[in-house]
């Protein structure tokens, strides 16, 4: 008998998961909606085995924040602050190019380098900044800057995302990460980030990426203020972008916390996600982005334990070794600050998936562990 039979409330998404066919918004607001974690769990789990079988991809990475000055201070960042406070800080590139040199002795294959939209700091200091990692460590991938600093650096120097994008590549840049895009809904964006680009010019700079051979990742920040129906307007725009361009790599759920932020306050009250809203986020995303390879759990935001589990739950990716993390530690998360090597190969292993350590464009650097 079917783990899903013909009983079943998700019985017809089952159909079209086992031949093939797109989910429809529907279909992604009945999946949100199921009480039924397992059921999801095993569709999710089957498309995941379609792809990649048991392989599990994890990257030895460092997170570099270089600045928390931040003009646009949004309320769902704990992290970004005006250049007056205690807490202000913006490294000078000696200092950024000592974290990676450190990184670099922990055989790392890849930076990720993001920061608030601080006016202090002119393009050409990124220009400056990439040249010279590039220099240090020149088989190292950078993966730099969300869209929302892209679109800072094309306003700031009136040139076009192209431009922005051509420069930073000529000195460095290799890949975009997934940051920034909250959730598109404009609706939600006026609440928790008004001053935030909009959802059309995030997805314009990712698509201007991809056109000139860049590839990206997606994010959506959930679990605050958002509806399910949101979620899903979310999804489906990533999907129509991924299906013109085929440039994002990953999808990375990523689940909010509240601690610090203005969200938390006493008339909204967002509290922390859950875990059954965590694994369902990414068995949705990996049955709703039928066009996206690779589905992360991001261990730093939803734990290494519900990351573990949720690799029966449609996820094939847990990230990395990160080494220093700020941004969602300053909204409260208890993770620690890294993952060993080792102990992200056993949280792999025990999970009965097969660890291998990937580079930021998935080529394999090591699978024998
Ligand atoms: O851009 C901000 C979000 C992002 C909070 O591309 C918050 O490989 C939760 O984008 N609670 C940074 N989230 C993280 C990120 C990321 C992480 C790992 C891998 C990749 C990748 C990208 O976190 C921010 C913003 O969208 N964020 N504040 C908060 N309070």
């Amino acid at each position: 008998m079917d783990f899903i039979d013909s009983k079943h409330e998700l019985f017809d998404i089952w159909n079209k998961v086992k031949k093939g066919i797109r989910l429809t918004a529907e279909d992604g607001l009945k999946l949100l909606n199921t009480k039924d974690l397992l059921s999801l769990g095993y569709m999710a789990n089957y498309i995941r085995e379609q792809k990649h079988g048991d392989n599990t991809y994890f990257i030895v990475n460092q997170h570099i924040n270089h600045t928390n000055v931040c003009v646009t201070r949004c309320k769902l960042c704990a992290f970004g602050v005006d250049k007056e406070n205690d807490k202000a800080y913006t490294m000078s590139i000696d200092e950024i190019e000592e974290r990676a040199k450190t990184a670099g002795f922990a055989n790392i294959s890849e930076l990720h380098i993001v920061g608030g939209l601080n006016p202090e700091l002119s393009f050409d200091f990124y220009l400056e900044m990439l040249k010279r990692l590039r220099t240090l460590l020149p088989s190292v991938h950078i993966k730099a800057f969300t869209a929302v600093e892209i679109d800072y650096f094309a306003e700031e120097n009136n040139i076009t995302f192209e431009q922005v994008l051509e420069k930073l590549k000529q000195a460095g840049l290799g890949s975009l990460p997934g940051g920034g895009a909250e959730v598109f809904s404009q609706r939600v964006r006026d609440r928790i980030c008004p001053e935030k680009i909009t959802g059309e010019r995030w997805l314009e700079v990712h698509e201007a990426a991809h056109r000139i051979g860049m590839n990206s990742n997606a994010t959506m920040l959930y679990g605050h203020i958002e509806t399910y129906e949101e979620r899903i307007d979310h999804f489906i725009k990533l999907r129509e972008l991924q299906d013109r361009t085929g440039g994002f790599l990953a999808f990375i759920p990523l689940a909010f916390h509240p601690q610090n932020t203005e969200l938390s306050s006493e008339q909204l009250m967002v509290t922390k996600t859950t875990g059954v809203e965590d694994l369902k986020m990414l068995a949705v995303a990996r049955l709703m982005l039928d066009n996206f390879n690779h589905i992360k759990s991001y261990w730093v935001m939803v734990g290494p334990k519900i990351a573990q589990v949720s690799l029966r739950f449609g996820a094939n990716d847990i990230d990395g070794t990160i080494i220093e993390e700020k941004i969602t530690h300053a909204a409260g998360a208890e993770t620690s600050q890294a993952l060993s090597k080792s102990e992200i190969v056993k949280l792999i292993k025990d999970a009965g998936r097969k660890p291998i350590e990937r580079d930021t464009l998935y080529n394999i650097v090591n699978q024998e562990f």
